[in-house]
């Protein structure tokens, strides 16, 4: 296949043996578009949970992490920025999918245009009880100690956060939720960029601001479930969004 001089970017797939109907929409985009691009980029919250590396001993999760190493052995660069559900993911991790691990965040050349790549959850400035659960398990030691467990425990204990997590979402307000515009003002600032494109906040939009004199956009990918999924497709012209829903 050749490849064009185009990206392809996902983010929220949220990916579990349990939806079966989204992980098999995923290995059809990596069997058929992602291979005809330059590069692939999947930008956090790819799995519903990753307890760390060992998750790859499930055959479900082995089994995308092969459907993407395939893509990379085909010619398509495939790049990996992690999500606040899959921030485990380290160097096992990378090896069976082939991908570059990306930082949160980074800047890339995207066909001639500097673009700011995010999970999105760091915009979320006004969710402070989110900021604290973050900065909590980010830390080094936290994550050591808490790899160091066995596995069933440790996803005993990610069950336990998800619960706690979608309680307390349910008493925060949809603002408090989505990015701070002041966050989203000090990204495009820090980084000197005017295009900035990330997910986590599962509402698809494209939003255009003025920063200092200079117009910036604000790309933001969507979740996938059952009935909906989009990926962006950038190339040398700009931004499309492909909808990837069956049927549609
Ligand atoms: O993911 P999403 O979009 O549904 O919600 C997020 C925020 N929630 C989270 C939690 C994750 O969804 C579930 C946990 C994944 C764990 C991966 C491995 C963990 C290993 C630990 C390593 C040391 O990220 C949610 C935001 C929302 O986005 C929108 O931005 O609001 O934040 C919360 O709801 C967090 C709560 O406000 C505070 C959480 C209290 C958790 C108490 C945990 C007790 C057990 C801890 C065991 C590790
Ligand atoms: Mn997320």
């Amino acid at each position: 296949m050749t490849r064009a001089p185009a990206s392809l970017l996902v983010s929220d797939l949220h990916l579990d043996a349990s939806r079966p109907q989204v992980a098999a929409r995923f290995e059809r985009l990596l069997a058929t578009q992602a291979r005809g691009v330059e590069h692939l980029f999947v930008l956090g919250d790819l799995f519903e949970f990753w307890i760390g590396d060992d998750a790859l001993d499930d055959a479900f999760t082995a089994r995308i992490a092969g459907a993407l190493h395939a893509v990379a052995d085909a010619g398509t660069r495939v790049s990996f920025m992690a999500g606040n559900r899959d921030f485990l993911t380290s160097r096992r991790f990378a090896e069976a999918t082939g991908a570059v691990l990306l930082e949160d965040p980074t800047v890339v050349d995207l066909h001639g245009t500097p673009t700011l790549l995010m999970h999105g959850d760091t915009l979320c400035t006004d969710d402070h009880a989110y900021q604290a659960f973050r900065a909590q398990v980010r830390h080094p030691a936290v994550q050591a100690q808490f790899l160091a467990l066995p596995a069933e425990a440790r996803r005993a204990q990610v069950g336990q956060a998800r619960a706690a997590s979608e309680r307390e979402k349910q008493m925060k307000s949809a603002e408090i939720m989505d990015v701070a515009s002041a966050a989203v003002e000090a990204a495009f600032r820090t980084h000197g960029v005017a295009r900035l494109i990330h997910g986590h906040t599962h509402r698809p939009g494209v939003h255009r601001i003025t920063v200092d004199g200079r117009t910036c956009e604000r790309w933001v990918l969507s979740d996938w479930r059952d009935d909906h999924a989009d990926a962006l497709r950038v190339d040398a012209t700009g931004i499309t969004r492909l909808r990837l829903t069956d049927g549609a």
